[in-house]
């Protein structure tokens, strides 16, 4: 009975303190909460400054030219705003994003800028950091985790890349074509998105008779290009190919020197519009490169620092880009930034 009420008393004493602790310092209030502040808000806002900010960059990998472009982009915002940038490599593998993640919550750092590998199981990791009290902001690729796990998403329309590259194949074949795709890494937001733009608008007569992974690598495309050609007769079984970035399209190109096919004879669209895709341009290999655009580092900075100063931000702010082609990319690739 004693035992009883000494244990209540225990529970509301800590309760109570919860509560004053969880005012004094700031924490945020989780999203939904009535009257508190935005979630996200830092107990220095409204006048939080980047000096404030420590911002927790679980970076995916380093498979691709697009990929150090923007890992030094956030590199370079750091340096030059001035907040502190916990970054990681987790080498395309969802569980070293996961446990980056966690520790970054130990830390408890003020905000974490998330470019997942893939789209799914970030619901139990997403939840851990929402219950901290600390604002994600979803960058580059796409997670399929409720919306309200994380502030907001920034990054590419992937599925418009995939529809601006059948938009080329439907105006090269209007009478039809086969054609393969060499895809992304397999369940990432980028690949998932593209394929399904791509497909949602390729013309009916422009039939894609084999499509496999090159996980976004150079290296890894090789390969997968090769048993392409052993598999497939070149000009006859397909005249063209989708290729979800320009490094496997660098690695595809190894291949396709190796068996004696020459520039032109293969009609190329690659996403990105990295240096390697231009000069791929430029030797005749790709005949047009959608642009992907891998400097997301000041945009996702000036969020971080909204959400901490409690200012309203827009759920997904997506990047604006076009399509390159070779006629002009000679004169473009010496002003190309990756
Ligand atoms: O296209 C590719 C990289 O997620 C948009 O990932 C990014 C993609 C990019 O490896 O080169």
């Amino acid at each position: 009975m004693k035992v009883t009420r000494i244990f209540r008393f225990v529970v509301v004493v800590a309760l109570v303190l919860g509560a004053v602790a969880c005012g004094s310092a700031g924490t945020p209030a989780p999203s939904g909460s009535t009257g508190g502040a935005p979630f996200g808000q830092a107990s220095c806002a409204p006048n939080c400054k980047f000096s404030d900010m420590t911002m927790c960059f679980p970076q995916l990998g380093a498979e691709s030219d697009w990929r150090t472009a923007d890992t030094a982009s956030f590199r370079d915002e750091a340096q030059q705003d001035g907040f502190k940038l916990v970054f990681s490599d987790a080498q395309q593998h969802q569980e070293n994003q996961i446990s980056a993640i966690r520790a970054c919550i130990q830390q408890g750092v003020s905000v974490i800028a998330l470019p997942p590998v893939v789209e799914d199981g970030w619901d139990a990791v997403l939840t851990e950091a929402h219950n901290a009290g600390i604002p994600v902001i979803i960058v580059d690729r796409s997670v399929s985790a409720d919306p309200s796990l994380y502030v907001s998403h920034i990054g590419s329309d992937m599925a418009l890349e995939g529809k601006r590259a059948a938009a080329e194949f439907n105006k090269k074949f209007p009478n039809g074509a086969k054609i393969l795709e060499l895809s992304g890494t397999t369940g990432s937001g980028a690949a998932v998105g593209r394929a399904a733009g791509f497909r949602a608008d390729l013309n009916a007569n422009i039939q894609i008779i084999d499509s496999q992974t090159g996980n976004f690598t150079r290296a890894e495309a090789l390969p997968v290009m090769q048993a392409f050609l052993q598999r497939y007769k070149f000009g006859t079984d397909f005249q063209g190919i989708f290729i979800h970035n320009d490094d496997m399209g660098l690695g595809a190109i190894e291949a396709l020197k190796a068996a004696g096919i020459k520039p032109g004879d293969l009609f190329i669209v690659s996403v990105d519009g990295t240096r390697g895709g231009f000069q791929a341009m430029v030797d005749g290999w790709f005949q047009a490169d959608v642009e992907c655009n891998p400097l997301l580092g000041p945009q996702v900075a000036q969020m971080a620092l909204d959400i901490m100063n409690g200012k309203p931000v827009d759920a997904n702010v997506l990047t604006n880009e076009t399509v390159y082609y070779p006629d002009n990319a000679a004169e473009l690739l010496p002003t190309r930034k990756y």
